[in-house]
């Protein structure tokens, strides 16, 4: 449907279809609910000579309506879990990345790269400020530290989220398939300039990219 952003990465379509699931099932539930509700506030509203009556509770009803939620959660649960670790696990990001350096402050974002030599902490490494720079078709696996507050490295059209919180290491992964221009967002409120901590994320064709970086380099 195009009302999410485009879908850019080998796995926003998992994500979207987790997405999809929730909305359904939580949609029926949130329909059902507000039906009951409004036909409640009709059939036992306030009419005259009407006494309003005690009710004692009753266990059976508490069972059921604890129990059948916690089914849905506990399926949903089950249902990502061929996703989330996916995704999440830094023990199953893959291995024959690109990886790049993320340092996240007050208010943007700064990426180093490899350089020509590969490998990041070397001489040739450069930084970009507000720009991530990435191959099509390429696993990244980002290194992110923050040096001030928590922020939160968002592309939407990669259905990436990870927050980079000061004194750790929080790594996370993506695979552009598409080329072209995203948008890089801060998603947590880490101060007054928030809303101008965005970046523009650059995906070139593979060739092309070998050519950007000799070019930085
Ligand atoms: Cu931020």
């Amino acid at each position: 449907m195009d009302w999410l952003p485009a879908a850019a990465s080998t796995y926003a379509a998992d994500i979207d279809r987790i997405f999809y699931v929730i909305l359904a099932v939580t949609g029926v539930i949130l329909v059902g609910v507000l039906t009951v509700l409004i036909y409640f506030l009709f059939r036992y509203r306030g009419r005259e000579g009407r006494k309003a009556f005690y009710i004692e509770g009753s266990n059976r009803a508490e069972v059921i309506w604890t129990v059948i939620p916690a089914l849905f959660i506990l399926g949903l649960a089950f249902a990502s879990q061929s996703v989330w670790p996916k995704i999440k696990s830094p023990d199953r990001f893959p291995t024959d990345a690109l990886e790049l350096h993320v340092r996240a402050e007050q208010f943007e974002w700064n990426v180093t790269y490899p350089g020509a030599d590969g490998s990041l902490g070397t001489d040739d490494d450069f930084t970009t400020r507000n720009q991530v720079h990435v191959p099509v078709d390429r696993p990244v696996v980002l290194h992110m530290e923050s040096i001030d507050v928590i922020h939160s490295f968002f592309v939407p059209a990669f259905r990436i989220k990870q927050d980079v919180v000061p004194g750790m290491q929080n790594d996370a992964w993506f695979q552009a398939t598409e080329t072209g221009e995203f948008e890089l967002a801060c998603a947590e409120l880490c101060g007054l300039g928030h809303y101008r901590m965005r970046a523009r994320v650059i995906v070139h064709a593979q060739d092309e990219y070998e050519s950007w970086m000799v070019e930085q380099s």
